[in-house]
């Protein structure tokens, strides 16, 4: 992790304020003054506020409105009272800015006009031009500005994620086109998987050089990887999009789903800290990390709509398990279901802050 100097001047971190947040506290291994909780997907669509000003703006559109990309990551911060705020984009979003034919169909996610699948298809996508992330820089900054002492973490999709969409071309269930890719044309992977990477790292360094305090690289679908495959065709891209960020000082979180047996491969890859999805106890996950990783994690989002008590007693469960990790910032194990009521979750961050603290990780 780097310097602070390394930072711009006027960056959050350059002041007491954000950098002993709570936030920062748990992820650089400090015991913080309170417990910290944000939620993946807090901003979106279970907020009646979000979908009336998204109303007539297609999806990539309202991230590259740099007014309303940063009001919509400002939504829950006000109304939650979470740790940290989310930067309001999308994994894709780096793809279209590069000129990669992509949109978010409603109801279903990132469609592409053409799958990219041969290494003809690699060597024809297009590199991103730096300065089309000014819209991005220019949301970062003026979100920075509003949210005072409150981090905004910012993130991008990791490789594998981002081009089993690529390969694809659109959602699927076991990605099965980019684990083929990996072994049938390893070559047409490694190329896809550096273009990625070198886009998602880009995309990082952005937001980190705007104003964001600390990254997540969302490995969504790594779940559906063997260890092995991940190690060698997955793990070097992943942490050469970390890399992008390694050299300024914020804390670097690493998440995806159903990675029970890859974890300690995320954390090598150079993460300070690891997401974990709702399969696995934290106090298991932190056991196969060898309790010196900080992890983030992992309420079931399935319990949000479960009657309360039954929803809090799975919180302390969770808050048990975390506090056997070095830090725990408090986490559903995937994004906020759309259905949610909103109240449901200003609740349960109101309960995460009245728990003790007590143990390790908090
Ligand atoms: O129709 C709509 O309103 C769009 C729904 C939506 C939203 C609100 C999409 C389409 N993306 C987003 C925002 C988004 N995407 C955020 C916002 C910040 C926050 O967390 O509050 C983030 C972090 C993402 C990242 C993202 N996009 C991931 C990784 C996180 C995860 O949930 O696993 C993934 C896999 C995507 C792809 C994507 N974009 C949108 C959808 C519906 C999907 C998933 C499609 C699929 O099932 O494959």
């Amino acid at each position: 992790t780097g310097s602070l100097e390394a930072l711009p001047e006027g960056h959050p971190l350059r002041s007491a304020g954000t950098a002993d947040a709570p936030l920062l506290q748990a992820l650089t291994g400090r015991v913080p003054d309170r417990r910290p909780v944000w939620f993946m997907r807090q901003a979106g669509r279970s907020l009646p506020e979000y979908r009336a000003l998204r109303a007539g703006t297609a999806m990539l559109d309202s991230c590259l409105d740099p007014a309303m990309a940063s009001e919509i990551t400002l939504q829950p911060v006000r109304r939650h009272d979470v740790d940290a705020a989310i930067f309001f984009s999308d994994i894709v979003v780096p793809m279209r800015v590069a000129g990669v034919g992509v949109d978010i169909v409603p109801g279903r996610g990132p469609v592409l006009d053409r799958p990219v699948r041969t290494a003809a298809d690699v060597a024809a996508l297009p590199e991103l031009d730096d300065a089309a992330l000014d819209p991005i820089r220019e949301a970062v900054a003026r979100t920075v500005a509003e949210l005072g002492a409150t981090p905004l973490i910012g993130f991008a999709g990791a490789p594998f994620t981002v081009a089993a969409y690529m390969v694809e071309g659109g959602p699927s269930r076991d990605h099965l086109l980019p684990r083929t890719m990996m072994h049938a044309d390893p070559a047409a992977w490694r190329a896809l998987a550096e273009w990625a990477a070198r886009t998602s790292g880009a995309f990082l360094r952005a937001q980190v050089e705007a104003g964001a305090s600390a990254v997540q690289l969302f490995d969504s679908w790594a779940g559906s990887l063997s260890l092995a495959d991940y190690e060698d065709h997955v793990l070097e891209h992943s942490a050469a999009a970390l890399a992008a960020v390694a050299d300024l000082p914020v804390p670097r979180i690493h998440f995806g789903t159903g990675t029970g047996e890859l974890l300690a491969a995320m954390r090598d890859a150079g993460a300070d800290a690891v997401g974990v999805d709702y399969r696995l106890p934290l106090a298991e996950a932190s056991r196969r990390l060898g309790g010196r990783t900080v992890l983030q994690g992992n309420i079931d989002p399935a319990l949000l709509a479960a009657p309360w008590e039954v929803l809090a007693e799975h919180v302390r469960d969770v808050l048990r398990g975390g506090a056997e990790a070095p830090g725990h910032v408090v986490n559903l194990g995937h994004g906020v279901p759309p259905g949610t009521d909103p109240q449901v979750l200003t609740d349960l961050v109101a309960f995460v802050h009245d728990q003790p603290l007590d143990g390790r990780g908090a």
